[in-house]
């Protein structure tokens, strides 16, 4: 079947740039995009539907290529203490951080974990995203990462966005392990990876590179046994300090090494070459006070590309805006918005291992596409969140927020 959208412009996002079409058409045939131009160019023939997109903006669906949006409670206490003046450190080292949200995940029943991400992935939904990428990573044993990680998949299946789902087991030691962190990393490596593997739970394998976290002798364990069993990997690298991660995560092609404030120019080197994507998450930046900024003009000289996630988790960053990550990227980090536009699209896609499929619109590739009652892309990056007029088409299909 036939759709024919219309009365448009569009920012296609092709190559990564806005390459705008003004007064553009797009043929939809079933999920995908069959044609998209100029209207006055629009092939003949017989749409099923026509839609009148009443001047929109059209734009690829949005894409948050890194979150932690399944887990149980939430630490807006902490957030008080912290603006106390105790540091996230002291937190993580009093059993509270990561720890305290691994108690409350551990605790909860699958229904509960869904009922409370659906929530949250709902709020990204009606910013525009049509794809998420949602990882484990506060179960830290096989039950409880195996039961974050079916939320993740029944997300995908019961809400309209198409997720992808990283085990991120290697995220921080659970008690069980204390003073064992070798142990642990043996116990991710011989049976928690392949076991979920083999119940298809896993997209992708994520670690955390951070003297608080793993060393990067632990996240190469990781890497070896993901890549044995066939998954990309992707790693949490250079937040806090610098350890190379990300010049690890090159060696093993990554998808993606992400956060990156303390990366240095030779990690950008590696990174370039192996065509991983430095994913920077300006609401964890933000909502920590850091100071240390990523090293954009490396990144840009080299020809890493650039994406930007929400990093949606309860510790670092409770963002539940992928646009307002658009505007911290602009005002944290100096993106600029068509920058940030290509980091929640094409290159976010790319992150995800997606970019054959998604990320811009193009002829062969999915329908996922937002249109946006805006005056320029621009305004995407430019309004502080909200809930901007828009109609979300997925699969091409439109999706009723
Ligand atoms: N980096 C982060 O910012 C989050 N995880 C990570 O590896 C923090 C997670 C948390 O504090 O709950
Ligand atoms: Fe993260």
């Amino acid at each position: 079947m036939k759709t024919l959208w219309q009365h448009c412009h569009v920012a296609s996002m092709a190559q990564g740039t806005y390459s705008i079409i003004e007064d553009a058409a797009i043929v939809t045939s079933g999920a995908l995009i069959e044609w998209i131009g100029p209207r006055s160019e629009v092939p003949a023939g017989n749409y099923a539907e026509r839609h009148d997109l009443a001047g929109a903006w059209v734009t690829p669906g949005l894409i948050d290529c890194h979150s932690h949006t399944v887990f149980g409670g939430n630490r807006s206490g902490e957030f008080e203490q912290r603006l106390q003046g105790v540091s996230y450190a002291e937190i993580a080292a009093a059993g509270g951080g990561i720890a305290s949200t691994v108690r409350a995940t551990r605790a909860a029943s699958e229904d509960e974990l869904f009922d409370s991400a659906r929530k949250r992935l709902k709020s990204l939904l009606r910013d525009g995203v049509t794809s998420v990428e949602i990882k484990s990573g506060y179960g830290l044993d096989l039950a409880s990462e195996r039961k974050i990680l079916r939320v993740i998949r029944r997300l995908g299946a019961e809400l309209p966005v198409s997720v992808r789902s990283t085990c991120l087991a290697a995220h921080a030691l659970p008690p069980e392990y204390a003073e064992r962190a070798d142990d642990y990393i043996e116990h991710i490596c011989a049976e928690m990876l392949p076991a979920l593997a083999a119940e298809g739970l896993v997209d992708a394998v994520d670690a955390f590179c951070e003297y608080l976290a793993f060393s990067p002798e632990q996240v190469e364990r990781v890497f070896v046994a993901a890549q044995k069993l066939g998954l990309p990997v992707k790693l949490h690298a250079e937040q806090l300090s610098s350890l190379h991660g990300s010049s690890l995560a090159a060696r093993y092609h990554a998808l993606s090494a992400d956060h990156l404030e303390f990366m240095t120019e030779e990690d950008a080197i590696a990174m370039a070459r192996a065509g991983t994507v430095a994913v920077l998450l300006p609401g964890a930046f933000y909502f920590l006070r850091e100071t240390q900024l990523p090293p954009m003009e490396a990144l840009r000289k080299h020809g890493v590309k650039i994406a930007v996630a929400s990093d949606l988790n309860p510790g670092t960053s409770p963002a539940l805006s992928l646009r307002l990550m658009l505007n911290m990227a602009c005002t944290c980090f100096r993106m600029t918005p068509e920058e940030a536009l290509a980091g929640v699209t094409l290159h976010a896609a790319t992150a995800l291992g997606m970019d054959k499929t998604h990320g811009s619109l193009e002829a062969g590739k999915v329908a996922d596409f937002v249109a946006w009652q805006i005056d320029r892309p621009a305004d995407l990056a430019y309004w502080l969140g909200g809930d901007l007029e828009k109609r979300v088409v997925r699969h091409g299909v439109e999706v009723d927020l």
